[in-house]
């Protein structure tokens, strides 16, 4: 591997870790848990990992002799930086319990389970990887771990390589599995753990005992430095408005926190346009009244940021385009007709109020949700331009104003999608220290016999050594919630709470960063320097915590 001079003299950082993980552990229990709601179906479905308490690890004298342990990781789902010091803080820890301890990666995701494609993860492969971005040192993969076949053809290779304890990295849906996984292995008394670790950059797996995913800080300081960076450009040469889509899934957290980090003059925020029923023409009015205001001042430049979900959160918008998604699933003739004919044939064939919707959509938007379908026949969200979309609207409804007399600015526009570069950046010290404390404690549950636990370390605003680390039992976050039109248990999603504090700073001061120009430039993530400059946490964290 050639590495960057970065990359050389960022793997010396020694990752900070929770006091009580310096030494010998012992747990602490605390209360019995319930999941979040639907208890009893929960329950029923859980009976050998339901209830357990949340547990956390407190410093012990004395050393403890513990046998080797092989163990399995698997990093699953979208990329997020971190994931590389989860593994090296996992590897650590086996081998601070015993010298003679052995780490398995299975390649590219859960799916290396079932095909049983791994490798052992050797010290000199680790150092290598150590406070690096990205998955690539075992690859990940979306395979979903759900089917009683696959874990029987998962637990042939366990009992191959005489594993004892499976680590699964992942997002909401990766954990749920990992739960079902426990309780499966559980209740065959199989005798193989099974630990999850909160990934994920959109922020959405969070609760009272995970503080955060890991990945989210590093994204939003990779986004946030550059939208910092077009501000200072458009401020600069004061002609060009920039609608920024952010990714992030459902969720707008991510959308959220780059605004609180760089103070744009819109933001829109999709649990709020839920939440206040807003149609399509609302938002768009919303930004066009901004972008009126300041050319009024003179103004006629800006930042728009816009989360990658919010299509789906607008009511009118998810109704066309579930009729859209079930029209399409059952018609022939769509796909033997050309390009114009398929627009009026979609007008002609949906119901009177979508089709109203659909012909009022720009040609390319009504294109994408027409044909850029998954393998299931659904519209592929993140890939509409929801960012030319609202552009292109705003620029219609500012030169009806201009007819009316209303409006009398310039109003030429550039677009941008933010996503990708920041899943694989290197990580934060946040999140370096994070992670490689994520990995240790997973360590620890295996080391105390737990299994459908999530490795958790909270505390996180405080200075590393304060932290607190231990362990949350996954069907703690479970709900019951319709998928595929079936009823299935599930980690509940953590949308942004509008009476969260993160939102509240954000509508308090919305109005002001809109008409006078408050832009804050972060600048590039700093490895090295000042703890103020390098070791802050994510806005959304420090105000969640009332600081
Ligand atoms: P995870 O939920 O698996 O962490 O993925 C996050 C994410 O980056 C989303 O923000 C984005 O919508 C999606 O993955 C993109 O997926 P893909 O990498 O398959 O294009």
């Amino acid at each position: 591997m050639i590495k960057s001079a970065l990359q050389i003299a960022r793997a010396a950082y020694q990752p900070k870790l929770p006091k009580a993980l310096k030494g010998s552990v012992k747990v602490v229990e605390g209360e019995k848990t319930q999941s979040v709601a639907d208890q009893k179906e929960i329950e029923g479905l859980f009976p050998n990992t339901y209830g357990m308490p949340v547990i956390k690890f407190e410093k012990t004298d004395g050393a403890v002799d513990f046998p080797a342990i092989n163990v399995g990781v698997i990093l699953s789902g979208g990329q997020a930086p971190g994931g590389h010091n989860v593994i090296s803080g996992l590897f650590d820890g086996i081998k601070k319990l015993n010298a003679d301890s052995k780490l398995y990666g299975f390649i590219l995701g859960p799916g290396g389970l079932v095909d049983h494609n791994y490798k052992e993860l050797t010290a000199e492969i680790i150092d290598d990887y150590r406070n690096t971005g990205g998955f690539d040192i075992i690859g990940s993969g979306r395979t979903k771990l759900e089917k009683v076949d696959q874990f029987e053809k998962g637990l042939e290779i366990i009992k191959k390589l005489g594993i004892k304890a499976l680590v699964m990295i992942g997002g909401d849906d990766s954990n749920t599995n990992a739960c079902v996984l426990a309780e499966y292995y559980a209740a065959k008394d199989y005798g193989v753990q099974v630990i999850g670790c909160p990934k994920t950059i959109d922020g959405d797996l969070k609760n009272s005992m995970i503080e955060t995913s890991f990945g989210f800080d590093t994204a939003c300081k990779v986004y946030s430095e550059v939208i910092g960076n077009i501000q200072r450009d458009c401020k600069s040469a004061q002609k060009y408005w920039h609608f920024i889509k952010l990714m992030g899934r459902s969720a707008s957290h991510i959308a959220l926190e780059c605004a609180l980090q760089t103070q744009p003059n819109v933001c829109i925020v999709s649990e709020e346009v839920e939440k206040k029923n807003m149609s399509l023409d609302d938002v768009v009015v919303y930004i066009a009244e901004i972008v009126a205001k300041r050319a009024a001042n003179g103004d006629n430049y800006g930042t728009v940021l816009i989360p990658e979900g919010l299509i789906e959160f607008i009511p009118a918008m998810k109704n066309l385009i579930a009729e859209l998604n079930d029209f399409l699933a059952h018609d022939d003739k769509f796909a033997t007709l050309d390009k114009d004919a398929q627009r009026d044939y979609v007008i002609k064939n949906i119901s009177k109020e979508n089709a109203k919707i659909y012909a009022s959509l720009p040609q390319g938007v009504a294109r994408q949700l027409t044909l850029d379908r998954d393998p299931h026949g659904n519209v592929q969200v993140s890939l509409i331009e929801t960012e030319k979309l609202l552009s292109e609207m705003v620029a219609n409804k500012l030169e009806e104003w201009r007819a009316e007399g209303k409006y009398n600015g310039k109003f030429s526009r550039q677009h941008h999608f933010f996503g990708y570069e920041g899943r694989c950046a290197a990580p934060s010290n946040y999140d370096a220290d994070y992670c490689y404390s994520l990995g240790y404690t997973a360590s620890a549950l295996i080391a105390n016999g737990k299994t459908g636990y999530m490795s958790s370390v909270r505390n996180t605003t405080a200075p590393a050594a304060e932290w607190i680390a231990g362990g949350v039992p996954i069907t703690m976050m479970m709900n019951m919630e319709r998928r595929h039109g079936e009823m299935k248990p599930v980690i509940q999603k953590a949308l942004v709470e509008l009476d969260g504090a993160p939102f509240k700073k954000f509508a308090a001061s919305r109005e002001d960063w809109a008409i006078n120009t408050q832009y804050i430039y972060p600048g590039p993530i700093q490895y090295f320097g000042p703890t103020e400059v390098c070791d802050q946490p994510t806005q959304t964290l420090l105000l969640e915590q009332g600081k």
